[in-house]
Parts: C-alpha cells; structure tokens; sequence
C-alpha cells in the first residue's frame, strides 16, 4: 500500500469515527488516536523521511491537508455534542413544577406572614398607614436617636449583631423596629398614624419565646393632644380585634429610653395565663426633638408587639421554635 492509499485509509476511518462518536469523551479519544502526538498521522509524518524529496512534498501536504480537516470536523463535532450534553443536562435539573393535582392546595402562606397580613388589616381597619424601614440600620436610627446615650447601659438591653461594614459599631442588624419611627417621622409631618412590621435581630438563643431573628411590628401615632388614654384604648381595640372577645390585655411600668413613661403590653389568655407581646409608650420630647417635631405642639405614644408571640398566641402554639423548623405537617395546619 502507498503512503498516499494509507493516509486515504486513516482519513476516511477517522471522519466516521468523528461523525459517530457519541460523547465528548468519545471524540477526545479520536482526536487523541490521529491527531495526538502519537497519533495514527503523527506516525505517517514520521515516515515521510523514507520518501524521495518530490514524493516527500505532495505527500506531506496531503497529510498536513487531512490533519486540517479532521482538526475543523473534530471541532464541529465537539460544539455538537457540548450543546446537547448541556441540553440534556438542563433537562434533568428541571423541576416540575406542575406536579400539584387539581383540586389540592398548591401551598399557603407561612404562618408568621399570615400574621403580619392580619396585623396591617387590623391597623388600616383602625386608620393607620404601613411604612417599612432598612434591615441593615446604623447606630444612630437603632440608638443614638432614639435617645440611648453613648455608652449607656440600656444599650445592654439588646445583643446586637454588628456588621462589618464602615466605622467599628457603626453598622448593625436592626434590634427593634423602633429606628422606623425616626425614619417615618424625619420624613413624614404630622399627624401620622402608622405602623411599621419587619424582620429584627438579637443574639438571643433560640427556645419557647426568643429567636435570633424574628419580627416585630412598631405603631406610631403623633398628633396634637394625645395622651396615655389613647395608647390604653388603642392597645384595647387591638387586642380585642385581632385575638376576640375572650382575650385581655394589660400594661405594666416598664423602661425604654424612647418612651416616657414606659409600659410592657401583656396579653391574657382566656385560661388566665399571660405572655409578654411587646413594649409601649408616650414617645420621649428627645425623640420628637431628634426629628424634627416639637413637643410642644405635638405629643404622641409608640409601640413595638413580638409578631412571632402574637401568631402563636393565636394558634395555640406554644413554642416559638416550630416556626421555623420546616416540618410540613406543623405548616399544614395553618
Ligand atoms: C422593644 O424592642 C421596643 N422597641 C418596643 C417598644 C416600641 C417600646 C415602641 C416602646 C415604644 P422589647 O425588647 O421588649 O422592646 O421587645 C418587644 C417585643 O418583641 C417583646 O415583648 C417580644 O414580644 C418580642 N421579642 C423580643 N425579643 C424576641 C425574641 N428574641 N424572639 C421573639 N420575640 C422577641
């Protein structure tokens, strides 16, 4: 056979094993076995030495022809098979999401945004507006302006999760949903009547009635002449049209540096049992002055409700934890 019958041999062998190969893998080893270095036309090349100068010239470009063009069909059979594994890779990945049977539940909400949905009803029922405010606060809407001195030890009252973000102590999680407040009435004039849900932060460890991350939903009404008398009524109203007729509710002294004075708001359960749901109070003449509004003319009272403690009180559950361990048969029931 001559050099030229054997490179048409190994040609047409190579170009149907490249149509056929049926993976990447496949075609690498094709590639590998006539182009590779020790590559069927490798060893031609080799052999072109025993060949007469003239010979040896249209056969080397014959060959180097052949590598060309195996090289081009190699790289087109690659792109081929590149999609298609990517394609049938996509395909298996993908989620049915379709799978609901006619007639089930396709799902619901969770139980704490249940919650929050209902709070906000509650307080536009009551002639409230819903504002929201930043996770992510700086000390001086969650703190300094709230009327927590540097340094002052009421500070302690939270474990706060720091950010490191800009000045040490600078940046944190929000404790409370208080720093809305400042926020709300920076920017809003008087009278407002507001309420303000979200997501809140501690280092408090998780069990019946503490999580790390919960929620909290911060009411705000600054008007002229509001008294104690209408935060008592309003907590009242509350708790009668988001619980019913069989719970209570009371107040008692308690100490925020925002809130002067101050009150705890328990809620009383129709077996006589009580749980603390939140704080509450006249809102500080340091804090109206802090944004902007003068406390001679207006006054007002703010309050801040556990919404994890209001949804469980609700629900009868009593343990704050099943909340947020995602066991399906616990979601189910609300
Ligand atoms: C505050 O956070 C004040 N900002 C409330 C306030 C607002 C007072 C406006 C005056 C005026 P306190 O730390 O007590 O206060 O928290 C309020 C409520 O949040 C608690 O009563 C409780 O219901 C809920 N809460 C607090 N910590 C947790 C926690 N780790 N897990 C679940 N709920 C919590």
């Amino acid at each position: 056979m001559t050099m030229m019958d054997e490179l048409a041999r190994i040609a047409d062998d190579a170009r149907a094993r490249l149509a056929e190969a049926p993976t990447v893998d496949a075609l690498d080893e094709v590639v590998r076995t006539t182009l590779g270095k020790k590559g069927s036309l490798k060893g031609l090349k080799r052999e072109l030495g025993r060949l007469d100068p003239d010979e040896r010239k249209s056969v080397g470009q014959a060959v180097n022809d052949v590598i060309d063009e195996l090289q081009a069909a190699a790289d087109d059979r690659r792109h081929d098979l590149e999609r298609a594994e990517r394609t049938e890779r996509l395909q298996a990945d993908r989620l049915d999401l379709t799978e609901v049977m006619a007639g089930s539940r396709a799902g619901h909400l969770h139980l704490v945004t249940q919650a929050i949905m209902e709070l906000e009803d509650v307080f536009v029922g009551l002639g409230f507006t819903v504002a929201e405010g930043p996770e992510v606060e700086t000390d001086h809407y969650n703190f300094g302006a709230l009327n927590f001195p540097e340094g002052h030890p009421a500070r302690d009252m939270y474990d706060t999760l720091y950010v490191d973000f800009g000045e040490p102590g600078h940046t944190l999680l929000r404790t409370h949903t208080s720093p809305v407040q400042v926020r709300v009435m920076e920017t809003t004039e008087p009278p407002i009547y507001s309420v303000m849900p979200g997501r809140t932060f501690r280092q408090d460890t998780a069990d019946a009635t503490h999580l790390p991350v919960f929620h909290q939903i911060e009411g705000l009404v600054i008007d002229r002449g509001i008294t104690l008398t209408d935060l008592a009524g309003t907590i009242d109203r509350f708790t009668k049209a988001y619980f019913g007729g069989a719970f209570s509710s009371r107040l008692r002294p308690s100490y925020f540096p925002f809130t002067e004075p101050s009150a705890e708001f328990d809620i009383i359960r129709p077996d006589g049992s009580f749980l603390e749901l939140g704080g509450c109070g006249m809102v500080h003449p340091n804090v109206l002055r802090n944004c902007g509004i003068d406390p001679e003319e207006f006054s007002g009272f703010a309050f801040g409700f556990g919404i994890e403690r209001l949804a469980v009180t609700k629900a009868g559950v009593d343990d704050l934890r099943e909340l947020i361990t995602n066991d399906v048969r616990f979601l189910r029931q609300f």
